[in-house]
């Protein structure tokens, strides 16, 4: 299957009529062949035959995360199962996981999707992609992997972990892109100067696609200080497809939908209205042509907005923002909510410090407890005297100022906090236990 290069500078009414042409089907599709659709559109009254318009899709009802997983394993499968070539699961940190079900077409635009991530960054025949997302059930693996042998690239399926041998392996290989979460980016970039290489100058990156799990800009500059290449961000979830449904270009200026294979809406996770362009909400998609498991209107609990107008790259499809977080990220503390992202971004304006952190939550009392865990850099006088509690004072002051709430702050030296493979844990909820 070649890259259809035509498709991303379509004009774009012509590729809303494209969409409209897979809404009408999709809907039509899940509500005969999937129970759950179909109670759900009659119970909204929504009739799947009446679609004419892309607004009308509005009319039909949300599908979340909790609706998948009662229907596991197989009751969202709109084919049957014969037809299913591959299955992924998604992570599932609490109860059950859902499901993600392929069709050899499903396979065939998941790879054309990621496929495109790597033709973004300039990547193709000439490059070695290295792939430690981790393979398996999670879709980070095997859709770069599909995604990279689409591009003709050649291929390097080590996974998640066993860093050292991720280092040697970049150095004797000459990778040139590198896919994996941005944390293990970092850890990667981290370990390599603790063994007295420089990424930079020891490696051949050009170009890292980096995802799963949202970054600040000023990890993504210190990612790139690091390796000297590109990163560009790539999104996606289990219950869509994995890796591919957005990705950056070199413009890094927004992530190109796929707005051949979804539909994506913005709505107000409150009212569940549908938002303008530019406003910021929770991220609604539909697929387009997915056969083994589609989705009509998932609600991804993902914030971010569509960013109005073209691309300076000339691509016709439309873009998302880099992902702030997700609605059920908010932590209530004291009654305050609180994102992750605003403690990262409060913290960030410190030069003593690095990008590692994590936010534990506790109870003293009937009190919520914040406390931030965060490494100062490797050039920070860890030793001298009061150094480190006026630093620490001085970014509580901060925090208080920017967040209307206390948050203790405990600064510990480099390399300390534990490493993932995977997506970083960023925040550590102990409330239910006791203290
Ligand atoms: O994380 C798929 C993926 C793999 C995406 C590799 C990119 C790269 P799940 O495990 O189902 O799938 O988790 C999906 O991860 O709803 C977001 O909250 C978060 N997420 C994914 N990509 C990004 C990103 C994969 N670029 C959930 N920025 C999503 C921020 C992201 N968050």
């Amino acid at each position: 299957m070649e890259e259809r290069d035509d498709v991303l500078h379509m004009p774009h009414d012509q590729i809303e009529a494209m969409q409209l042409e897979g809404i009408k089907k999709t809907v039509v599709a899940c509500y005969e062949n999937v129970p759950f659709y179909k109670k759900s559109f009659d119970e909204a009254g929504f009739d799947p035959y009446s679609v004419s318009s892309l607004e009308d899709l509005s009319r039909a009802p949300f599908v979340c995360k909790q609706d998948l997983r009662d229907e596991y394993p197989f009751g969202m499968l709109a084919v049957p199962r014969e037809d299913v070539r591959e299955i992924h699961m998604s992570s599932g940190t609490t109860g059950v996981a859902t499901v993600g079900a392929y069709t050899e077409h499903d396979l065939k635009f998941w790879a054309e999707c990621f496929g495109r991530g790597i033709a973004y960054a300039g990547g193709g025949r000439s490059d070695v992609v290295q792939i430690c997302y981790g393979y398996g059930l999670f879709t980070g693996g095997l859709g770069a992997h599909y995604g990279s042998l689409f591009s003709g690239a050649t291929t390097i399926p080590i996974s998640a972990g066993n860093t050292e041998r991720q280092i040697r392996v970049l150095r004797e290989m000459g990778s040139t892109i590198l896919c994996c979460t941005p944390s293990y980016a970092m850890h990667i970039a981290d370990t390599a100067i603790a063994m007295g290489l420089d990424p930079a100058r020891d490696f051949h990156l050009r170009a890292g696609i980096h995802g799963a799990e949202a970054f600040s800009d000023n990890f993504r500059a210190e990612l790139e200080r690091k390796f000297d290449y590109k990163v560009l961000d790539v999104y996606g979830l289990t219950e869509t497809m994995g890796p591919g449904v957005a990705v950056e270009c070199m413009e890094q200026d927004g992530l190109h939908i796929a707005e051949d294979h979804f539909y994506c809406e913005i709505i107000d996770p409150a009212t569940g209205e549908v938002l303008p362009d530019g406003e910021w909400g929770e991220l609604v998609i539909t697929t387009l042509d997915r056969e083994a498991s589609p989705v009509v209107r998932y609600r991804t609990r993902d914030i971010t907005r569509i960013i109005p107008g073209e691309c300076a790259c000339g691509r016709t499809h439309r873009r998302i923002d880099r992902l702030h977080g997700r609605t059920d990220d908010m932590l209530i503390i004291r009654g305050v909510n609180v994102f992750p992202s605003q403690i990262e971004q409060v913290m960030e304006t410190f030069d003593e410090v690095s990008s590692w952190y994590q936010i534990e939550l506790t109870t003293k009392g009937h009190l919520d407890v914040v406390t931030l865990k965060a490494e100062v850099n490797p050039d920070f006088d860890f030793d001298s005297t009061g150094a480190i509690e006026q630093l620490q004072g001085r970014i509580s002051a901060e925090l208080k100022a920017a967040l209307s709430v206390g948050v203790r702050v405990r600064l510990v030296e480099p390399m300390s906090i534990p490493r993932s493979e995977g997506k970083a844990k960023r925040v550590i909820d102990l409330r239910g236990e006791n203290q």
